[in-house]
């Protein structure tokens, strides 16, 4: 029987290169995100190379608890007996001091950072817990361990997403589920595109002079934790680009 997978903000970068790599290891997956156009895609894409019952499509906002709850209630009874759930749809917006950022931006991170992620686990997990088996992987951050200048908010999001996930570790620490924090460094997507309100040039200077990670590498780490023996919790992973040591120490040539 082939697991099932489902990963929030799988219309781009880490989120669809999860998708794309749990399939590639057999997992079926539930692909989410708010772009019914880029799912299609991923999904005719998936399907084509793994076969017609690779990807289920879901399409809503994580900020939305009615919208988060129907959709999983919408799941046919073959594709909800969820394995592994991925919380990866994020954003960063702005990179002002605090004292000068946008509320609205604000908002909008704490909102889809850490109440969609809190949206997608109390959904999900209490039927892994009476399944007894089930693992959640979290994208928090290297912003998370430590604040750098204008990342103010989205660090304090990524920083909530780490205390989430500690505190679910501890809860659900007397069944068999796994609790997983992968904490990546630069990788080039489309968040920086996002983060700068869609100035490329500001976004594409982020990753220049340093070979960044790519959402294949994350990908890589994500199905690696899932995979890993079922007595073995990987319970966090930092992964950065050789020339970054954290999130304010970049080495550019
Ligand atoms: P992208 O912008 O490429 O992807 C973000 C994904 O999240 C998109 O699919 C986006 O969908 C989705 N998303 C955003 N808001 C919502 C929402 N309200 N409801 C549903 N989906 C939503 O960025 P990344 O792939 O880089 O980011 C993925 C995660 O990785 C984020 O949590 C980010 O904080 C984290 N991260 C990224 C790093 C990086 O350097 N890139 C480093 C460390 C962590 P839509 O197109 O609808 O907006
Ligand atoms: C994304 C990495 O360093 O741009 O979380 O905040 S960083």
């Amino acid at each position: 029987m082939k697991k099932i997978a489902l990963v929030t903000g799988a219309t781009s970068g880490i989120g669809m290169a999860c998708a794309e790599a749990f399939a590639a290891a057999s997992y079926r997956v539930i692909i989410t995100g708010r772009n019914t156009a880029a799912l299609d895609s991923l999904y005719d894409s998936l399907t084509a190379l793994h076969g017609p019952d690779a990807a289920f499509r879901l399409v809503f906002d994580v900020c939305d608890p009615g919208a988060c709850t129907s959709a999983v209630s919408s799941l046919p009874l073959e594709w909800q007996a969820i394995d592994v759930l991925v919380n990866n749809a994020g954003l960063a917006l702005g990179l002002e001091p605090e004292f000068e950022g946008d509320l609205g931006d604000w908002y909008t991170m704490i909102d889809t950072n850490i109440k969609g992620v809190l949206n997608m686990t109390r959904i999900i997990v209490p039927g892994m817990i009476e399944r007894g088996r089930g693992h959640i992987i979290n994208m928090g951050s290297v912003a998370g361990d430590a604040a750098y200048a204008g990342g103010n908010v989205y660090c304090a999001t990524k920083s909530a997403v780490k205390a989430i996930t500690d505190g679910l570790r501890i809860d659900v620490a007397h069944t068999p589920l796994r609790v997983t924090l992968i904490k990546p460094g630069l990788v080039e997507t489309n968040f920086s595109r996002v983060r700068f309100h869609g100035d490329n040039e500001r976004a594409d200077n982020v990753y220049k002079g340093i070979e960044p990670l790519t959402a294949a590498d994350i990908a890589d780490t994500v199905v690696y934790t899932a995979q890993a023996p079922a007595h073995v919790q990987i319970a966090e992973v930092l992964v950065l680009a050789t020339h970054q040591a954290n999130g304010s120490i970049i080495h550019r040539q």
